[in-house]
């Protein structure tokens, strides 16, 4: 699948086209990671390249070789629409339902773009003629990197391999997760001989929190509450938590994580309370047999991958609560 869908993108790109590169909101490493991968590799073909993003992303990751390019959608709107106009190729990363880039897809009837996706979420929409899309690979950077080696390997710089490098790194969970094979760490490896400094890539994510960040946590896991007797753990931020320790976008990041460290446990939530959208954002994570991705479909109005979901409640953090306690219960015998 992936030769043919290289051979397509190949004779896509035959001659200089405008390209328009969509990461969905709220991007996260591996978002940003392979849109500016792809951004670098296009630009090197001679291609006239753009990256727009539905909104901002966190800090952690504003030291991305090219990030400074990035167009906001929600910062400049009227020149995003004029690009995404002019687009003759749309590249849609690490996501496969055009609602993730929300408002963006209402501009986004009847293009007469040719649509790509490359993507690892389950269930792939089908707006893209040329889609490479797989839910066994860990991470959408993994997916861009096999395209760009396949199609010209010469031109995976140190720029480009540290944005893929970043991503495989975050969406592996710095390489433990189940979806990391011998594949991802021979990736990794000709990553790194292409100058990757992996130590200061993770230092840049993980060693650059604010006081503030730190102190959000230890509310967090006072929060947190058990579901006896099953192996799942939840825990909850108010909007005054986030208030009280001024909360920046990407301050949660990974925070539900926590839960999965304790022993046995193979569920973890957190609750996360917006009162300006008026919705309690939802992340699962779960080690094992225990499918958050259907759990997620079923109960949150969300989805993702097997081991790491999202969703949301439009209720109140109590009755979300109630509500998420019973459908894990109702779940017990997907637990291990
Ligand atoms: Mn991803």
């Amino acid at each position: 699948m992936k030769n043919e869908f290289v051979t397509s993108l190949k004779h896509l790109l035959q001659t200089p086209k405008q390209c328009v590169i969509f990461p969905h909101k709220n991007p996260d490493g591996d978002a940003l990671g392979s849109t500016l991968a792809l951004y670098h590799f296009l630009r090197a073909k001679g291609h006239d390249a753009v990256i727009i993003s539905p909104n901002e992303y966190p800090k952690f990751l504003q030291w991305m070789p090219g990030q400074e390019n990035i167009l906001l959608f929600n910062r400049e709107q009227s020149r995003c629409l004029d690009l995404i106009q002019k687009a003759e190729v749309i590249f849609t990363l690490d996501f496969n339902a055009l609602s993730r880039i929300s408002p963006i897809n209402d501009f986004l009837v009847d293009h007469k773009a040719t649509f790509v996706m490359i993507d690892h979420h389950q269930s792939p929409e089908n707006y893209a003629p040329l889609t490479y899309s797989d839910a066994n690979i860990g991470s959408t950077c993994e997916m861009v990197y096999s395209v760009l080696h396949t199609w010209d390997a010469s031109i995976i710089d140190t720029a480009i391999a540290e944005c893929l490098y970043t991503g495989i790194m975050t969406d592996s969970g710095s390489f433990r997760f189940p979806s990391t094979s011998s594949t991802t760490h021979r990736i990794v490896a000709d990553l790194i001989d292409r100058g990757v400094a992996h130590a200061k890539i993770h230092q840049n994510i993980f060693d650059s929190a604010r006081f503030e960040r730190l102190q959000l946590l230890g509310r967090t896991l006072q929060h947190l509450k058990t579901v006896n007797p099953l192996p799942a753990v939840y825990t909850y931020l108010r909007q005054n938590d986030l208030d009280a320790f001024d909360y920046q976008k990407g301050d949660t990041e990974g925070f539900v994580n926590y839960g999965l460290s304790l022993e046995g446990i193979q569920l973890a939530v957190i609750l996360i309370e917006n009162t300006q959208e008026q919705i309690i954002k939802m992340s699962f994570r779960s080690k094992g047999s225990f499918d958050v991705n259907q759990f997620a479909r079923k109960y949150f109005s969300g989805g993702g991958h097997k081991n790491a979901a999202g969703g949301k409640s439009d209720e109140s953090i109590e009755n979300t609560i109630v509500k998420l306690e019973k459908a894990i219960r109702d779940c017990t015998q997907d637990f291990e």
